[in-house]
């Protein structure tokens, strides 16, 4: 018998053809065996956060998966680098970038993976998807629900990308 678990991820491209590599990166997680795509919001074109770059395009979905926490970590990864992701400068700019936010109600404190996402309840690029998409999910570090700390935000410099 295998579990399932309820997980959101946040996806955000601001290099190259950053509309076709979110399509894309979403097409490779619904084909893994293992994860059921449930929702995908529509598509943001944000303000940069951190070093002056291009504007990004953040999305979020939810998904079901049987996959463990760092293998799902691991997937992300994985379609990552599938996309041309360099690993540089710290917030600097990507072709693609795939955040595990959420993984049920779990809070984990790993070096290499922190859930949930330690600066997603500040994030309005991360928030304002994810609240189209699963407001009524707990951020259980803070114990709110997405919904009320979206409310709480700032989010001028999100806004619904134009077909
Ligand atoms: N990601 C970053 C740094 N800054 N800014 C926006 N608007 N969207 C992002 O996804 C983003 C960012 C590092 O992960
Ligand atoms: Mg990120
Ligand atoms: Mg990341």
């Amino acid at each position: 018998m295998s579990e399932l678990s309820l997980c959101a991820i946040g996806l955000g491209s601001n290099l190259g053809d950053s509309r076709s590599i979110l399509i894309g990166a979403i097409d490779r997680l619904q084909k893994h065996p293992q994860i059921e795509l449930l929702a995908i919001s529509s598509w943001y074109l944000t303000d940069p956060i951190g070093p002056p770059q291009p504007d990004y395009i953040n999305g979020c979905a939810t998904i079901e998966t049987s996959l463990a926490p760092l293998d799902l970590l691991n997937i992300l990864q994985a379609i990552e680098s599938e996309f041309g992701r360099v690993r540089q400068e710290i917030w600097g700019a990507r072709t693609l970038d795939l955040d595990l936010l959420l993984y049920d109600n779990l809070i984990i404190d790993l070096p290499t993976l922190q859930i949930p996402h330690p600066r997603m309840i500040e994030r309005a690029f991360v928030l304002v998807p994810l609240a189209e998409i699963a407001p009524d999910s707990i951020e259980p570090k803070s114990g709110h629900s997405i919904a009320t700390l979206c409310h709480k935000l700032e989010y001028s410099g999100v806004k619904l990308l134009q077909e």
